[in-house]
């Protein structure tokens, strides 16, 4: 079993509200699709949709103030919208993908997964289904409430259901030197182990106050995944053809997380 995370900024553009990349959806579903069927959980995160709600109402740091409740709310039905999204294109490239969402099976204590039950999507990937959950505004039994992002949750569900590889699909080939963004001669680097990976969290956990988004934030979710024997890979799933090709096992530019 693989765990495909499609990144906020890959589905939708991130700077535009609620904008989804349409192109971009049509064409992994194709990828995906022409792949082959396989044993398969597809996790997307909340871009331009879940995102601005989440912190407009200041969802992730639980309940202040009873206006909330409704931004708690709303930030889970933009999440619904672009899953909806996302579900359609795959189900018109003819991918058996059907729709779980977290928030009614997941709940966190202090913004972490607790005790979680996934044998319901186990068996629909054993049936042949791609079940396709989110980054999601989830109930904590600390704060009340908080939002799971996509990375721990596929994280989660790569070390609970044994899978063999997570591919985190973002906007850039993986890890580099230094931003890529910003630095020209910024190098991709194509492996990390996990004392590497464990080197870089200690760095950026004294360098920065919040390190739950971004590459830092994935390769920190990403490590209890390797450190139970999961292989993650950073692909740019904006480069047409790149999923289709890691999912194929074929050599694309990346960075691998191993133990
Ligand atoms: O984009 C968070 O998921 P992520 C989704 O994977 C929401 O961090 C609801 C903001």
């Amino acid at each position: 079993m693989e765990i495909l995370k499609l990144g906020g900024s890959v589905i939708t553009y991130k700077e535009k509200p609620r904008t989804p990349n349409t192109e971009a959806i049509t064409r992994l579903a194709s990828e995906v699709a022409t792949a082959g069927p396989r044993r398969l959980i597809i996790v997307h995160g909340g871009g331009s949709y879940g995102h601005p709600l989440a912190q407009e109402y200041s969802i992730s740091t639980g309940y202040k103030s009873p206006n909330q409740m409704t931004g708690f709310s709303l930030t889970h039905q933009a999440m619904v919208e672009l899953n909806k999204l996302i579900v359609d294109a795959f189900l018109d490239a003819g991918v058996p993908t059907v729709s779980i969402a977290p928030s009614s099976f997941i709940t966190t204590e202090d913004r972490r997964i607790t005790t979680v039950d996934f044998a319901l999507i186990s068996r629909a990937v054993e049936f042949g289904f791609v079940p396709v959950l989110y980054g999601d505004a989830v109930l904590d039994t600390a704060l009340r409430f908080t939002i799971l992002s996509g990375d721990q949750l596929a994280a989660r569900l790569a070390t609970d259901l044994g899978a063999s590889r997570i591919i985190f699909g973002v906007d850039v080939d993986g890890v580099f030197t230094a931003n890529p963004k910003l630095v020209k001669e910024a190098r991709l680097i194509e492996e990390l182990s996990l004392g590497q990976m464990k080197g870089i969290i200690k760095i950026g956990e004294a360098l920065s106050t919040d390190v739950t988004g971004g590459m830092l934030g994935k390769i920190m979710e990403a490590a209890a995944a390797v450190q139970a024997g999961v292989e993650v890979q950073l692909v740019n799933a904006l480069k047409p053809g790149v999923i289709h090709d890691a999912l194929r096992g074929e050599k694309v530019a990346c960075t691998w997380l191993r133990r």
